[in-house]
């Protein structure tokens, strides 16, 4: 297809001149595959619009949130419905309504402080953990990416793996000293910090399926035995699930695999499009936080009441009958679709999926972790993202994030979407 794309760059050569590289967060930069970015002017159901008019089936969705499509309808009324007023930093009956569609559904969590980011989750998460144990070091591996909070941008994945940055700049190596790092997926190496500084780490935070360095799954074993590590070392288990929290089912990854972190970050999906993240867990740790305990966490926009609704009626949506089962058909008619491709024109690729949620790795080697994942052809990636945009098909831009089916997604998009796949995979 041939894109016109004027208008994306005059917009896009304005926003270099306000925004630091023209965007708000670095991996929408598109500096991973080359090229202006998509500039996006409307959105509905499984495809988003760009300021020339192009069209895309979308599978970025929003880096995760969107399980329900764009400007899904139930989400749009809820929040005009909430409308009575947009922030009032005062107790509301909606943070309770989510609250308990939270702590009802995900089985760890007893208690819950909602936030504005994923980031702000996991860096309160880390300072709870800190304030109960009274310990400094955390433990966290490398590619996985927890957001931007000092002490996290350590060997971190996302953004920080796109741009190929060491780590980042700016974090004191005082800071990046309490921060212990081991391969995902290497329960040695975990074990060999737990025998060097085990009376030292408050905790461990892990995605418990990696998606930012790729989709990576857990080994088998691997979060029963930081649960083990934790347990024996009183150290607490903090499941960053920001991105597996409600997208791979009601009760996040925890529920599936059966392994209860003492904390649980959220974000994504829980607010349903709009700026919410969450901290949750047991009662006994959560008290620790202010007004309740020692541990000073706060925000302005907080529950914000919008983002209540948005994140109620999501919730409620996921909760209906069949709907992961009608999510996992779709996922597995794309994933399928994909491997068929692969195998017919010969690719070394690998595709990698749990749910809804998948990458392909431009590698013909296992990819197990970060290091296997950074061997992975970037540049591969980067001509079919751009072969399959050209064709109406917006993956991540990026081979260390991963891509998401939503219930919008039609069998005639995923059709589409699996030849455009074919296609790409053959001019190269
Ligand atoms: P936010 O602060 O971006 O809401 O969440 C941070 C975060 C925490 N934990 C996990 C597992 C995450 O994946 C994220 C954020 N994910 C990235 C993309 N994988 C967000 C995209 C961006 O940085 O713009």
């Amino acid at each position: 297809m041939s894109r016109k794309t004027d208008r994306s760059k005059a917009i896009f050569q304005e926003a270099q001149r306000y925004l630091p590289g023209g965007v708000d967060s670095p991996v929408r930069s598109f500096r991973g595959v080359g090229g202006d970015p998509v500039v996006v002017a409307s959105a509905a159901g499984s495809r988003i619009t760009d300021a020339d008019g192009n069209q895309y089936i979308d599978y970025c969705a929003s880096w995760g949130p969107l399980i329900l499509g764009h400007a899904s309808q139930i989400v749009v009324d809820a929040v005009q419905a909430a409308s009575k007023g947009l922030t009032y930093g005062a107790a509301t009956e909606a943070e309770v309504e989510l609250a308990k569609l939270v702590c009802g559904h995900v089985p760890s969590i007893e208690m819950v402080r909602f936030v504005s980011s994923g980031t702000e989750a996991t860096m309160s998460a880390i300072r709870v953990a800190r304030g109960f144990t009274g310990r400094s070091k955390i433990v966290k591996f490398e590619g996985c990416y927890h957001g931007h909070a000092d002490g996290l941008l350590v060997q971190a994945g996302s953004g920080v793996a796109t741009l190929s940055l060491p780590d980042s700049a700016g974090v004191p190596a005082s800071y990046a000293a309490e921060t212990l790092v081991a391969p995902y997926n290497d329960v040695d190496a975990v074990g060999a910090l737990f025998e060097r500084w085990g009376d030292e780490i408050a905790a461990v935070i892990v995605e418990p399926v990696a998606a930012n360095m790729g989709v990576v799954p857990p080994a088998a074993g691997f979060l029963e035995m930081l649960r083990t590590f934790c347990s024996d070392n009183g150290a607490l288990l903090i499941f960053d699930e920001v991105i597996t929290g409600f997208r791979v089912g009601l009760g996040g990854y925890q529920a599936s695999s059966g392994v209860m972190p003492d904390l649980t970050c959220l974000g994504k999906v829980v607010g349903g499009g709009m700026p919410v993240g969450a901290y949750g867990g047991r009662r006994e740790v959560m008290h620790q936080v202010a007004p309740l305990g020692p541990v000073y966490q706060a925000g302005t926009l907080s529950g914000n009441p919008l983002a209540m609704a948005a994140g109620i009626a999501t919730l409620t949506q996921l909760a209906q009958p069949g709907f992961y089962e009608a999510l996992e058909v779709r996922a597995v008619r794309l994933s399928d679709g994909i491997n068929a491709a692969i195998a017919r024109h010969e690719v070394p690729a690998c595709l990698s999926r749990v749910g809804s949620m998948m990458t392909l790795f431009f590698s013909d080697a296992p990819v197990t972790d970060y290091a296997s994942a950074r061997k992975a052809d970037s540049e591969r990636y980067a001509r079919f993202f751009h072969g399959l945009l050209d064709a109406g098909v917006y993956f991540p831009p990026s081979q260390f994030e991963a891509l998401f089916v939503s219930a919008a997604h039609t069998d005639a998009d995923i059709d589409a979407t699996i030849a455009a796949v074919d296609a790409a995979l053959a001019a190269d």
